[in-house]
């Protein structure tokens, strides 16, 4: 390629990497105006905190790679969902449902894929709801529906796949069954935990349980 062409292809990627990182200043946005309401209302926090990503060009390429798919700025923009990425931190199990669908009901994003880990959790024990939704960029001379990936799960589920993340990363042959089956069985113990605490919590905050 020339450099005329070159440069074309630079100024597009940098465009489209402005629009995603609009999306998630959109997203953010939204997701912080719910968590005020929820604060000022029922003095509850929904959300204990949130994480920003852009896919960076390596990961896009390999991901392009992997799905055996042309790596055009075209092509990107059909077939990747979660080049702008969200992950939401609840801090218990039903902030999530509620901070999904109040994000869901509003007028101008779309859902176009759901991913429900916490009702199927994955076999190695993954659990997290994943949203794949547009929101609109005013730009000076158009609008653009962009898709951001928004992953929604709890302190202790964020805590399991981080470090299952890590580990999975570092270690450079596929982790034994035996290990397997023990990252399994944090997972399950996670579970309990989130449940427990939303029990304790539903008890303190309906007045049920008075101090001892
Ligand atoms: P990164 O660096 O976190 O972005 P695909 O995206 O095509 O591979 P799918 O079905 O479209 O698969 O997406 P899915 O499974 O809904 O979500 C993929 C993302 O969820 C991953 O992104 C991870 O962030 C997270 N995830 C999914 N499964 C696991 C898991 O078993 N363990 C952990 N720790 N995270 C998981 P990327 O692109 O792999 O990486």
């Amino acid at each position: 390629p020339d450099s005329l062409e070159i440069n074309e292809n630079l100024k597009d990627f940098v465009l489209q990497q402005q629009l995603y990182r609009a999306a998630i200043k959109e997203i953010k946005t939204k997701l912080e105006i719910l968590d005020e309401e929820f604060q000022v209302k029922y003095d509850h926090n929904p959300i204990h905190h949130m994480e920003y990503r852009l896919k960076s060009p390596k990961s896009i390429a390999e991901k392009m790679e992997r799905k055996g798919l042309e790596l055009s700025a075209d092509s990107i923009r059909k077939n990747l969902t979660d080049i702008a990425g969200v992950r939401v931190i609840c801090n218990y199990l039903t902030d999530i449902n509620r901070i999904a669908t109040l994000l869901l009901r509003q007028d101008d994003i779309s859902l176009i894929r759901k991913n429900d880990y916490i009702s199927n959790p994955k076999a190695n024990g993954y659990r997290s709801l994943h949203l794949i939704v547009l929101v609109p960029i005013f730009l000076a001379e158009r609008t653009e529906s962009v898709p951001v990936e928004i992953q929604i799960r709890t302190i202790a589920m964020d805590f399991w796949a981080s470090l299952e993340h890590q580990l999975k990363y570092k270690s450079h042959s596929d982790i034994s069954e035996g290990l397997r089956n023990r990252l399994k069985s944090c997972a399950d113990s996670i579970t309990n935990l989130d449940e427990e605490m939303q029990l304790i919590y539903k008890e303190i905050n309906s007045g049920i349980c008075l101090d001892e």
